[in-house]
């Protein structure tokens, strides 16, 4: 059995145990999807969104969520919830507080995740820089009040996804580097700072692979620290005669030289199956962005994004999770 290791205890994770005869590695919870598309009155949809444990009053969970406006304007709204499963998200975006004077005012912004590292929450999103999606930065302690401090990376860049602490005395960032449209190709690289403002020694992570991830592929939600790796949920996209296809499967990262791919899934551990996930404003996509953990059960929570329409929520452990990349 492997051990989480620099989590913490989350017995009000939202759970379903594994439903007799699934054969299947994740499974979906049965009243998917949790957020629908009107979720608020100005929503056109709310998908690929972050949530974390935080406490507040009669709140245990926080999140982070892409919002797409009736005019159809990616935007990133706050949202709490007392369960995980039932999430009041803010009716305004988040008006963003500049760090810096000169810095870009928000544009658009989508794909948010959200880490808990040292003393802060940080937010990682795409961000529009010049209407050009690059790697957003900002941070919060309530989900009220969030600072935007400088981008990252230069356009183009899109899943940006960083590490929990600080690794061998430097942030790490994962990203994919891309380009102005729907890109039609991307690998995972590593970024190191030792401040958050300045990203370096680059690394490649990983490239596509199997054909279900054939075109490109993407970190998703923030990894958990194993005592075997950092394991890692991503995102791979392939191309069929209908479009793109979004899957996602699970890797394990070298702890302390997380650009080193210790087990990687040969195979998706969940496509689009589901109506919710075929049918909606873009067709076949499940895309994880955030996952809670329970440290004591090895019990994962994942929050996925469907057809970029609505968010849903699926389950598994740990241990699962191993086995899978064990038989790969
Ligand atoms: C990506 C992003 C995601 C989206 C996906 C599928 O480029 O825009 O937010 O889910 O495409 O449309």
């Amino acid at each position: 059995m492997s051990k989480i290791i620099n989590g913490t205890p989350l017995p009000n994770i939202p759970w379903q145990e594994k439903p007799t005869g699934e054969t299947n590695h994740i499974w979906r919870y049965s009243e998917n999807p949790i957020i629908k598309r009107n979720a608020i009155p100005t929503s056109n949809s709310v998908f690929n969104s972050a949530a974390v444990p935080f406490e507040s009053g009669e709140y245990k969970f926080a999140g982070v969520f892409r919002v797409d406006d009736k005019a159809r304007n990616m935007k990133l709204h706050s949202g709490f919830s007392k369960d995980g499963y039932t999430w009041e998200i803010s009716e305004k975006p988040v008006d963003f507080i500049k760090s810096a004077p000169d810095l870009q005012d928000f544009q658009y912004g989508y794909d948010p995740r959200v880490t808990w590292c040292e003393d802060r929450f940080y937010v990682t999103w795409c961000n529009a820089y010049g209407y050009k999606p690059t790697i957003g930065i900002a941070y919060t302690y309530d989900f009220k009040e969030f600072h935007m401090t400088e981008n990252a990376f230069l356009p183009f860049n899109r899943n940006g996804v960083l590490f929990p602490r600080k690794i061998n005395g430097q942030y790490m960032m994962l990203s994919r580097p891309s380009d102005s449209g729907h890109t039609p190709f991307g690998d995972i690289y590593i970024s190191q700072s030792p401040d958050m403002t300045y990203w370096g020694k680059h690394r490649h992570v990983m490239g596509p692979k199997e054909p279900w991830e054939s075109t490109k592929i993407g970190a998703g939600p923030i990894p958990i620290e194993t005592d075997e790796g950092w394991l890692m949920f991503y995102h791979g996209v392939l191309t069929s005669c209908n479009g793109f296809v979004y899957a996602f499967s699970a890797v394990l990262l070298d702890l302390d030289e997380p650009w080193k791919v210790l087990k990687r899934g040969r195979e998706y551990l969940l496509t689009p199956t589901e109506y919710y996930e075929c049918v909606g404003d873009v067709q076949n996509v499940t895309f994880p962005c955030a996952n809670l953990v329970d440290k004591d059960t090895g019990r994962i929570a994942i929050y996925y994004g469907c057809a970029d329409t609505c968010t849903s929520l699926c389950f598994t452990t740990v241990d699962e999770i191993m086995d899978f990349l064990d038989k790969q």
